[in-house]
């Protein structure tokens, strides 16, 4: 049943209809949407005749329903969507503004998308506007947030998905290469849509395969160089197929980032050439375009790994043979904190085990919650002595795997830890955390991290700054101060894996390295799937510029047993 679908696209017409200004008509288009909306029987069954005995129906509006069954498009409605200038779909995502609003945003303040109309509101022109008073001014910089959030997905979500459209797509015939672009591929820590190329001697067939994949919701745009789809998924994708010939400079550009594009073709012009989408020219003269690789090196550049291209220095460095050889995605020797059912995780202390032995792993250890039942189901010292003996025995039956006695303590209000020294002594890792207290001021909440760094027995500071994307903000800390004090007492930052913690974050990561200090990358595992999350931590940390070197548990057993005391 399409009936969702053509309603929406009615909805649609009729937003862009008022943002332009249009009278009457989109009140239509509404009345029209409304009628699809409460239909009992599928819309695409019902014929012209049909379709015009409907309240709220017309000749024009019947016409352009039978063309989006059809054909899935309306070629009206993608006019439209042309002419309008602005990211409309973007702004009426923000609560509190509607198609009106819109058209007085855009023609008074020249809103465009949500930067704009963010920009504007912090300027405090919002409340200038007829009918707009400081609170709506408020409440739009609040639901911006928002806005944000319902558009941009955890990079955990989207690569998954992205993965899979790239296997449906290398299967087809006609396809030659597929390659995820954009900020997948840079693995940033939220996605804004899915960016795929491809190259096929036959762009009709393959943009016909891609558009009626098994999970597009509906087609946004469908053209022989590029197709748009709305994904079930709720994200957007963007196909494009490029000649072979230019397939490296393609994906380049459409790698981005932005910024990084920008210094990449200015660093052309400054070499007398001219760098775009299909290739590097001098004149008219095509250099170069089929790889990365080679554009690299005629830029006179190392290659840029794309966790790189943030336009953060590194185009600098490439210039300077000075880029920071990436630690790789298969150089964790080791998780050094996950749970089991002893706490709040969902596997048992076994089946965690085998899991990362299936992985390979040399070392891992197991770093339940403590602070008895009140906390995360955490354990009593009682329990944290069961445990240890548990975990003793289970050594023996793993030939190539070590497991760590561990523990995740709680660094109370005071920056107290919720356990005694007398239990950690005997343990293998103690990690430290910060559960609540999160909105003290940042002298206290630096205070809190500085005195467990400087208890004896804590190894590792889990997610340091305790951020969710798109939950919580990360509390305020003195990073400077963290980092010197890591150093100085032999106590190792995380780089927390979960797709919404990433913590530390890519620039703090940087920051960290910048002053001398080494990390430790852990998935925080609350069930067995997770551990292969480890993969966004490692990405994390390459965005962050690290090195193998920087992570401690890259280090084999041996070594990192000195490192950490063990
Ligand atoms: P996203 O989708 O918001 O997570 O981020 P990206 O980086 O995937 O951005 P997207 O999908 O808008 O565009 C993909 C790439 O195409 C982007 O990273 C760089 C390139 N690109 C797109 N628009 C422009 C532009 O206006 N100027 C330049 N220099 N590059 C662009
Ligand atoms: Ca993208
Ligand atoms: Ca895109
Ligand atoms: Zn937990």
């Amino acid at each position: 049943m399409k009936n969702l679908e053509v309603a929406q696209t009615l909805n649609e017409i009729a937003d862009l209809l008022e943002i332009k200004g249009v009278q009457f008509k989109p009140i239509a288009y509404r009345r029209a949407a409304e009628t699809v909306n409460s239909l009992s029987k599928p819309i695409e069954n019902l014929s012209m005749n049909e379709l015009i005995e409907l309240p709220g129906i017309g000749k024009s509006i019947a016409k352009k329903i039978l063309q989006i069954d059809k054909t899935g498009l309306l070629p009206y409605f993608e006019d439209l969507k042309k002419d309008c200038p602005i990211d409309y779909e973007s702004l009426l995502a923000v609560e509190g503004i509607g198609p009106k609003t819109v058209k007085l945003l855009y023609q008074s303040l020249n809103v465009k998308d949500l930067d704009d109309l963010e920009h504007m509101a912090r300027e405090h022109e919002i409340r200038k506007l007829p009918g707009m008073k400081e609170k709506s001014e408020e409440k739009i910089l609040e639901n911006i947030k928002y806005a944000k959030k319902t558009i941009r997905n955890l990079l955990g979500y989207i690569l998954p998905i992205a993965l899979e459209l790239k296997n449906n797509l290398m299967v087809l015939d006609e396809v030659l290469e597929v390659e995820i672009a954009g900020s997948i591929r840079r693995r940033k820590e939220t996605i804004g849509d899915i960016d795929i190329l491809v190259i096929t001697d036959n762009p009709l067939e393959v943009m016909d395969s891609f558009t009626s994949l098994g999970n597009v919701d509906r087609i946004i745009l469908k053209g022989s160089s590029k197709s748009t789809v709305r994904l079930k998924e709720n994200v957007n994708c963007d196909l494009r197929v490029v000649p072979e010939k230019s397939f490296g400079s393609a994906l380049m550009y459409f790698t981005g980032s932005k910024e990084t594009n920008v210094e990449l073709r200015k660093l052309s012009i400054k070499n007398g050439l001219k760098l775009n989408e299909y290739g590097l020219f001098r004149g008219e003269e095509w250099i170069s375009g089929v790889t990365e690789d080679e554009l690299f090196r005629e830029l006179g550049l190392d290659y840029i790994e794309p966790e790189l291209r943030e336009n953060h220095g590194e185009i600098e460095a490439a210039l300077r043979n000075e880029l920071p050889s990436l630690i790789g995605y298969n150089e964790i020797k080791g998780d050094l904190q996950m749970h089991s059912k002893w706490s709040d995780g969902s596997n048992t202390l076994e089946e965690m085990v085998s899991e990362a032995s299936i992985m390979g792993y040399e070392y891992i250890a197991i770093t339940d919650h403590s602070g008895g039942l009140h906390i995360a189901r955490g354990m009593d010292d009682k329990h944290i002595n069961l445990q240890s003996k548990k975990i003793e025995k289970l050594n023996d039956d793993f030939e190539d795997l070590t497991i760590f006695k561990g523990l995740e303590v709680n660094i109370d209000s005071d920056g107290k830890l919720d356990v005694d020294d007398g239990i950690l002594k005997d343990l293998d890792i103690v990690v430290a955390s910060i559960h609540s207290g999160f909105r003290q001021d940042r002298g206290k909440l630096t205070d809190r991290i500085i005195s467990a760094m400087e208890n004896e027995y804590v190894n590792i500071i889990a997610h340091p700054t305790g951020r969710k994307i798109h939950q919580r903000k990360a509390y305020e800390l003195d990073l400077d101060k963290v980092f010197d004090y890591s150093i100085e007492t032999d106590t190792y930052l995380e780089v927390n894996s979960q797709p919404d913690r990433l913590d530390l974050k890519d620039v703090y990561v940087k920051k960290a390295l910048e002053a001398g200090c080494k990390l430790v990358i852990n998935t925080d595992s609350h069930n067995r799937d997770s551990l292969s999350n480890i993969e966004f931590g490692i990405a994390t940390a390459r965005r962050g510029w690290a090195e193998k070197g920087a992570i401690i548990n890259t280090e084999p057993l041996s070594e990192l047993k000195k490192i950490l005391k063990i």
